[in-house]
């Protein structure tokens, strides 16, 4: 077993409860958290259900970044409530055009060896700064701005050996999209990655954090490094020294698993359609058409990022056939940008400046045109989730990006005929915070009629009187679950919102999930979800847990249940179910019956839980279904959620 880890000494250092023995649950203490807009109005609506008078961490920051097209009242409606809720309950506000949570986190906030939860998957960012950063539900982060502590499983320990130096071209996001194609999105629930090896010493914190970050993408509770010398330096460039730390493994550390990643060797790589962890080299690529070209996003958002892509395209022209966008990570990153003449450089090369903020990363612009290659410098290509459907995105390093820009296909950067713009850490990043706004309690709460009332969930059944209302297969993300891009702007409305729950497998002329759920739950029957594995992959959006539970679904049955959907659901009150035999996925279809009887008194503690599936032609069969339940978890599925227990 894992021993002396960076991870298990940040973590024993905040451990309020449990044992720390990997699988088991343990407490601990957050010293941190963060909020963007998307899944903050939940989370301070759920705050103030609380009745929190003001936060209990060291520092809450909420982030406006994910909905700004302010098409129609709703995004406004929404800045306005989280500034003044913020405002009231002593937490820092950050106002759209700010900048991405995950980037501006770790400029200005990020301290080694702290603990941060923060409401979006991509939280991980700030384990590039030696923290334990750790993405959960916005019910989750609520409780920890409420003094309470957050649970995870103490880990498995894998980690990653870096050996060697990056050469020209090769970028740290190609770091990622390797250890991807070893360890896949699959499987790794309950894990931590720790990076280690004298390759470490070449990776700046940004270079780290674009690392970190996309580690969101195995499945992962966190990733980290060390906190070193680099570390010092960049905090010192941003202003901030006082907030370094050494975080260091002991030097007798053992990991449980060891994957080796010699730096010298990596090749540009890219992440296919439609899946984080569908890895080919560039070389393998080379000479297929590309139409549009992204850079920016919370994963290669930072200064170095953009100012690569403008020193790359400086007195040339993005290729004709390619529309090439810019999304800079913070507004920090863009002023240095304009200031050191880069942004021209970009301007006069054709890129389109897009805002400061997730934009097309999350489907809110930019969506490609149909049978056309997009070339990403972001972290999620989930079929659909560009806002094109049957989209073709591809996950790459801005050196491959740029090179893409020029010659219109996938290009190996070291292929080019340009000289590698050499980008060196800015003797001092921008480092102004006047663009937050510091809570001041006493204004009062804005709260338009677009911010919805919260759903009430009531308490499980004695029996569950179940129907199946849609069975999917492998991989399903909360992208599928619950669409973002142009329906974004409901996340605040649950009513409006639930009636695109499973949209893209809507069929035209039939009636959608919605309305079969809806219809199942009015005629006094549990809604039931069929999944395969890792089901709830991908985004911590808790609406992917309170929509379906708001239809009427009470089960939802798969192979396997990634964990920030897991613990959504449980806090939902919505049961997760693991067949015990995969063979039983197989012989259910939508619309059979699932009957628990007695389910109040067959949820234990390790138990499994049987229940009777009902076939259409009167046949009948009992399926058995493990769980991942904590005595406390059952008590939360038993209320029909947190918010209904004390
Ligand atoms: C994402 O990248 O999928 C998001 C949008 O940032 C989500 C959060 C959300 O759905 O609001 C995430 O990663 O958690
Ligand atoms: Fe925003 Fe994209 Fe990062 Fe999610 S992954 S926080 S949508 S930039």
């Amino acid at each position: 077993m894992a021993h002396g880890t960076l991870a298990q000494k940040i973590i024993e250092a905040h451990m309020t409860g449990g044992n720390p023995v990997p699988g088991e649950q343990v407490a601990i203490r957050i010293d941190q958290t963060l909020t963007q807009d998307a899944t903050g109005t939940m989370a301070y609506l759920e705050l103030e259900a609380m009745k929190t008078p003001g936060v209990m961490t060291e520092l809450s920051v909420s982030y406006v970044d994910h909905n700004m097209m302010q098409n129609g009242p709703e995004n406004r409606n929404d800045h306005l409530y989280l500034q003044t809720v913020a405002a009231e309950k002593g937490v820092v506000f950050s106002p759209p055009g700010n900048g991405i949570c995950h980037q501006l986190h770790l400029e200005r906030f990020g301290k080694p060896g702290r603990t941060l939860i923060g409401s979006d998957s991509h939280t991980p960012t700030g384990g590039g700064i030696g923290m334990i950063a750790i993405g959960a539900g916005g019910l989750d982060v609520a409780l920890a701005m409420s003094g309470q502590s957050f649970n995870i499983p103490y880990p498995k320990v894998v980690g990653v050996k870096l050996t060697g130096k990056l050469r020209p071209w090769v970028a740290a996001k190609d770091v990622i999209l390797k250890l991807l194609s070893i360890m896949t999105t699959k499987g790794n629930v309950g894990s931590i990655v720790e990076y280690f090896g004298d390759g470490v010493a070449d990776l700046s914190v940004p270079q780290r954090a674009t690392i970190t970050n996309m580690g969101a993408e195995l499945g992962v509770t966190t990733s980290l490094f060390p906190s070193d010398g680099r570390t010092r330096e960049f905090l010192r460039r941003q202003g901030r020294e006082a907030d370094f730390s050494f975080q260091q493994p002991d030097d007798d550390a053992e990991y449980d698993e060891v994957i080796e990643i010699d730096l010298n060797t990596l090749e540009p790589l890219a992440a296919c359609p439609s899946s984080p962890d569908q890895i080919r080299s560039i070389r393998e690529l080379a000479g297929k058409k590309v139409g549009q070209v992204l850079v920016g996003s919370c994963t290669n958002g930072g200064y170095r990022d953009l100012a690569l892509v403008a020193k790359a395209l400086k007195g040339r022209m993005v290729h004709p056939d390619v529309t090439l966008g810019i999304a800079p990570g913070s507004r920090p990153v863009l002023e240095m940008l304009c200031r050191e003449g880069l942004l021209g450089d970009l301007v006069a090369a054709g890129a389109r400046i897009l805002e400061v903020g997730c934009g097309p990363c999350i489907g809110q612009g930019q969506s490609p045109a149909d049978d056309t290659i997009t070339v990403r410098t972001f972290n999620r290509n989930f079929a659909g989730r560009s806002g094109t459907k049957g989209d073709q995105s591809y996950l790459v390093s801005p050196e491959t990006a740029v090179a893409a820009a020029l010659t219109g296909v996938f290009t190996d950067p070291r292929d080019l005929d340009v000289k590698f713009p050499v980008i060196e850490e800015p003797e001092f990043y921008l480092a102004d915070d006047k663009h937050f706004q510091m809570p001041v309690p006493g204004k009062g709460i804005v709260r338009k009629p677009t911010i919805g009332e919260f759903p009430v969930n009531q308490p499980l059944p004695g029996d569950i009187n179940g129907e199946v209302v849609i069975k999917v297969g492998d991989k399903i993300t909360t992208d599928h679950i619950m669409p973002a891009g142009v329906h974004l702007k409901l996340r605040s409305n649950i009513p409006a919102y639930s009636k695109v729950v499973f949209e893209c497998f809507n069929e035209a002329g039939k009636p959608g999930f919605a309305e079969r759920a809806a219809a199942v739950r009015d005629a006094g029957k549990a809604g039931v979800i069929i999944g395969r594995d890792s089901y709830g992959q991908g985004s911590s959006r808790e609406h992917a847990a309170i929509c379906p539970m708001y239809l009427g679904v009470k089960v939802v049955a798969a192979l396997a249940i990634e964990r920030i959907h897991r613990a959504n659901l449980i806090n939902f009150g919505i049961l997760p179910l693991i067949f015990n035999d995969p063979a039983d996925y197989e012989r259910i279809d939508e619309k059979d019956s699932l009957i628990f009887n007695g389910i109040r008194r067959q949820l234990a503690v390790g138990k499994p839980v049987v229940g009777t599936v009902c076939k259409s032609d009167g046949s009948k069969f009992e399926v058995k279904f493990t769980h991942p339940l904590s005595a406390r978890d059952i008590e939360l599925v038993l209320a029909g959620g947190r918010l209904n227990c004390k």
